[in-house]
């Protein structure tokens, strides 16, 4: 199976960017954890993403607030799809890191999940594995259909109390 990279910019990104780890982790995909800025370890940066396709990645996700330019320095280095998790780490609440992170112009493309938005990030990478990987495939159907029961019964509970 193909590897997930997390890349953050900082240390203090942890705490989201931990999620996404937390997500592979329980569905059983592999992953790699790498604190990599781009703004102040570009040659790092650079270097994981040249080497990232041939080192068995399969996608990468970049997490990072502020100016958050890691997600689009490490697409503009590979051609595997890049995930970027803007990051609520500033003053300005995580729309810098969103901005920064969305508005990538035509060639090189960036997936922006929502700020915060580890679990989402994860999951897409998984849906990247997923069309050439069956058993990736078969445990985001199975995920679907736990999240469509907990739903089903929650609403079960709410017509019983207040329909009945
Ligand atoms: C960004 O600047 C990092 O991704 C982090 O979210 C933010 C602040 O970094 P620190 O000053 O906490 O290291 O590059």
């Amino acid at each position: 199976m193909k590897k997930i990279a997390i890349i953050m910019g900082s240390d203090s990104d942890l705490p989201v960017a931990e999620k996404a780890a937390d997500t592979l982790r329980r569905y059983g995909v592999p992953f790699e954890v790498h604190i990599f800025s781009a703004h102040r370890t570009p040659d790092e940066a650079r270097a994981f993403a040249c080497a990232a396709r041939e080192n068995g990645f399969g996608a990468i996700i970049a997490a990072a607030g502020k100016a958050a330019h890691l997600a689009g320095a490490l697409a503009a280095n590979t051609t595997l799809p890049v995930i970027g998790i803007p990051l609520k780490s500033s003053a300005l609440d995580g729309v810098d890191a969103l901005l920064s992170t969305v508005q990538m112009p035509s060639g090189i493309p960036v997936a922006t999940v929502a700020i915060d938005g580890a679990v989402n990030a994860a999951l897409l990478s998984m849906e990247i594995l997923a069309v050439t990987d069956e058993t990736v495939a078969a445990t985001l159907a199975a995920l679907r259909r736990e999240e469509t029961e907990k739903v089903l019964a929650k609403n079960a509970a709410a017509e019983a109390k207040f329909n009945a």
